[in-house]
């Protein structure tokens, strides 16, 4: 079988020499004696390189790719004898004229990257792009992919895949294909974002010249050189292409229950009152597929769900929100309104001859909705209409690389898609196919409801966060399945998908206490927290095995509800500039060598480091603490970084440090988002000798409404000054135009260092009071309100 590699014993054309080039306004156009290149100038660091295909420059993009950012022309070229060289504001780029061949250098002349020699090659089956690396560089991001942190010296795949339970460090692909990653050496850093969809491979198998490549089976060469000093600002730059996800609607930062599947009302309804009668916070209940009648989309089992809408209001007074799932493939039944409306106006795909694919899938024999078509997107949304009535208030997309129960686990791919006009085969569209039904079912949700959306998709390609939040499908209740959802969720968020998770507890086989219990500590900090089993194995809700565990369960699920204003505000700001939640240790430690080999730790933003425990038993585990002091959130124990140190790990507490220096703001426990009103909001002040002064900016909204838009919405500035006499925290409104729920705020300064004798806010002594000298911390209260803190 061909592997797909690329193979130096295969035959492949390269360019030849450079003939001859023009300028346009955003692009330079290359004309070597084999194929014309194109450099197209995206922004300001951000060059697009593409080759011809059958003899014409396409400039049309994948689904993935947001139209509006083509704004650059500050270039100039000049010609020398062996290179072209182009000159923009921050970019040097050296064409070789005996070859295609790009190499980029920061203006100070330093080599940021470079092509191989022949840096192009093509057959009519594949094309490549080769390229040089360093001993020091490495490369992150891919997307869903398991393994390391670090994917050099692997190679991957591309191709949307339902791979069922075997989730193994060589097990690829998987459900998502993003062809995006990141290079760095610690000095400097690029991303390469390849805009193809088609089967394509990356290869960072490094051979003895420092070679490595990429390409498709089918296609264009089309990458997106990405320039950007720091990690950071590629991953935004990325994110500024491919789209970043859009603020969620609160309550799905929320705890999250799910099985395979509850089957009734009654089965939901008990569900739900034993969270709330065991006092275990809850936002969001999943029904998984039997909740329809007979596996048929937008349709409810009338025995088990009789009255969905009751349901559902039952459960919104109790404060749960519920999420459907909805699989592509459509019963082919005569008497199903929904297959009887998408054959009259042809919204299924078909066959070159016009013959109807058809293939198994839970409904048996099933229709897929060719979703290329707008318009079939735009009936696709519009069936979720009575769902959304009856007061469904979320859409999880499954089954859609699409997976199909035949021998290549897919629609055939030979299957065409209509694509508004541009039609192609299925083996184009295949890494799209989850992408544009997410447009639709987004669509659908934006439209009846005047709330923000929340999708959750298992497939996808580059720029599905900007529809949908995404897990990591079928995994296993078994612990190496733990620890690899770390590495993989923070390539996901390298990789734009910053709102993801994994099945808490393990999709298939039985889970136990201990197992579950280690997870759902790792899920209180990750995007997305949903706690999912699959049928036939043991049912693992936070209460399922014994109280013990119950107990530790209950008391991290509430702390991801303390932890929620600063999840909520991390979440803003992957909104704003797509910089993931949860975030590999060298993005935040970039100048520490260790930091980019670390796998099985994570940051939270930028100030908490969460080392979750991934083997059974486990007293005591090693752990890297970068460069700062560090203090342990349960235990309160300070730790100097830069150095391993072996912590405790009984089961009850998971190691946890915030960084010394930063500002955290806190909720109370509450059952679910908006449950009621808060008393307070609360700062804490972890404060550090070496660190005189820090800030922390708060955003504030209502957590469901477009009002925002509208600047209804709070950015709140805390900053706390320390000097020898005294420590200043003041309190600023940047925006306040939405009012919040509390009117307290409870401020906390721990490692002060000294009792004060005198507190004042606004220049009015503060009554409300408390030092405490065995923990070193002060505590006071004042009306929320913006205005100095004087502490003497
Ligand atoms: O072939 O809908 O990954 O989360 O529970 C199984 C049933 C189909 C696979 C999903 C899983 C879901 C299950 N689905």
């Amino acid at each position: 079988m061909d592997s797909g590699l690329y193979n130096e014993e295969k035959r492949y054309f390269s360019t030849g020499k450079l003939v001859d080039y023009k300028r346009n306004e955003n692009n330079l156009i290359l004309e070597y004696s084999r194929t014309k290149i194109a450099l197209e100038f995206i922004k300001k660091g951000i060059v697009r390189v593409l080759k011809e295909k059958d003899e014409k420059l396409d400039f049309s993009s994948t689904y993935a790719v947001l139209d509006g950012n083509l704004d650059y022309n500050h270039y100039q070229i000049l010609d020398k004898k062996e290179k072209l060289i182009v000159r923009t504001e921050n970019l040097d780029i050296k064409i070789s004229k005996d070859s295609f061949s790009l190499a980029f250098y920061e203006k100070n002349g330093e080599l940021i990257h470079k092509d191989a020699k022949e840096a192009i090659k093509w057959n009519k089956d594949e094309i490549w792009a080769k390229k040089i690396t360093n001993d020091k560089e490495n490369f992150y991001g891919l997307g869903e992919k398991t393994g390391f942190l670090n994917k050099k010296g692997k190679k991957y795949t591309m191709w949307n895949t339902d791979v069922f339970e075997a989730h193994i460090e060589s097990t690829d692909p998987l459900y998502i294909s993003i062809p995006f990653y990141l290079a760095t050496d610690r000095d400097k850093s690029y991303g390469i974002y390849f805009d193809n969809s088609y089967k394509s491979f990356f290869d960072f198998r490094v051979n003895e010249n420092g070679e490595y490549s990429f390409g498709a089976q089918g296609g264009k060469l089309d990458y997106y050189f990405i320039k950007g000093t720091k990690v950071k600002d590629v991953i935004r730059k990325y994110t500024k292409i491919t789209g970043r996800m859009n603020l969620p609607p609160k309550w799905s930062l929320g705890y999250h229950q799910s099985r395979y599947s509850y089957g009734s009302t009654e089965e939901v309804k008990e569900l739900a009152n034993k969270f709330r009668e065991n006092d275990i916070p809850c936002d969001v209940i999943h029904l998984d597929i039997h909740y329809m009648d007979d596996y048929r989309v937008f349709t409810w089992d009338e025995n088990n769900f009789p009255k969905p809408e009751k349901l559902m209001n039952d459960l919104k007074e109790d404060g749960f929100k519920v999420v459907n799932i909805i699989d592509p493939g459509v019963k082919k039944d005569p008497d199903y309104e929904v297959y009887k409306e998408g054959m009259k106006n042809d919204h299924f795909c078909r066959y070159l001859d016009g013959e109807l694919f058809t293939g198994d899938v839970w409904p048996e024999e099933s229709v897929f909705p060719d979703f290329t078509s707008k318009k079939v997107r735009k009936w696709w949304a519009g069936l979720h209409k009575d769902l959304l009535d009856s007061g469904v208030k979320g859409i999880w997309n499954d089954m859609n690389e699409p997976a199909v129960f035949n021998d290549t686990y897919t629609m055939d791919l030979e299957v065409m898609h209509e694509n508004d006009g541009d039609p192609y085969l299925h083996k184009r569209f295949h890494n799209q196919y989850a992408l544009l039904e997410a447009m639709g079912t987004y669509q659908g949700i934006k439209k009846y409801k005047e709330e923000r959306p929340f999708v959750l998709s298992r497939a996808g390609f580059s720029g599905i966060q900007r529809y949908a939040a995404t897990w990591t499908g079928d995994n296993r209740s078994i612990w190496d399945h733990l620890k690899l959802a770390v590495p993989m969720l923070m390539n996901m968020g390298i990789s734009g998908l910053s709102f993801s998770g994994t099945d808490i507890g393990g999709f298939t086989g039985d889970s136990n206490g201990e197992l579950l219990t280690r997870w759902t500590q790792l899920g209180t900090f990750m995007p997305f927290f949903r706690n999912h089993s699959s049928l036939y194995t043991k049912s693992q809700e936070p209460w399922a095995f014994a109280e013990k565990y119950e107990k530790i369960i209950k008391k991290f699920i509430e702390l991801r509800y303390k932890f929620m204003p600063h999840i909520y505000n991390l979440f803003y700001k992957t909104s704003q500039k797509g910089i993931p939640v949860m975030r590999p240790l060298f993005m935040e430690f970039p100048d520490e060598q260790k930091a980019y080999e670390i796998s099985y730790q994570f940051m939270v933003g930028d100030s908490i480091l969460a080392a979750p425990v991934y083997e059974p038993k486990k007293d005591k585990k090693l752990i890297y603490l970068p460069e700062g002091n560090w203090v342990n959130y349960f235990s309160d124990k300070n730790y100097e970084g830069k150095q391993y140190i072996v912590e405790d790990t009984p089961l009850a507490t998971m190691p946890l440090y915030i960084k010394n220096g930063s500002i955290l703001v806190m909720g109370e426990k509450i059952n679910y988002i908006g449950e009621k009103e808060r008393n307070y909001l609360e700062i804490v002040n972890y404060l550090d000798e070496n660190i005189p002064k820090n800030s922390y900016t708060l955003y504030e909204d209502d957590g469901i409404s477009y009002n925002y838009q509208e600047g209804k919405y709070n950015l709140k500035k805390f900053s706390y000054k320390k000097s020898k006499e005294k420590i200043e925290f003041d309190i600023n409104y940047k925006e306040n135009n939405y009012k919040t729920d509390y009117n307290k705020y409870l401020i906390r300064l721990k490692n002060i260092n000294f009792k004060p004798d005198k507190i004042t806010f606004k220049g009015n002594k503060v009554k409300d009071w408390e030092y405490k000298l065995k923990e070193n911390e002060l505590t006071l209260k004042i009306k929320a309100e913006e205005g100095n803190i004087v502490i003497m």
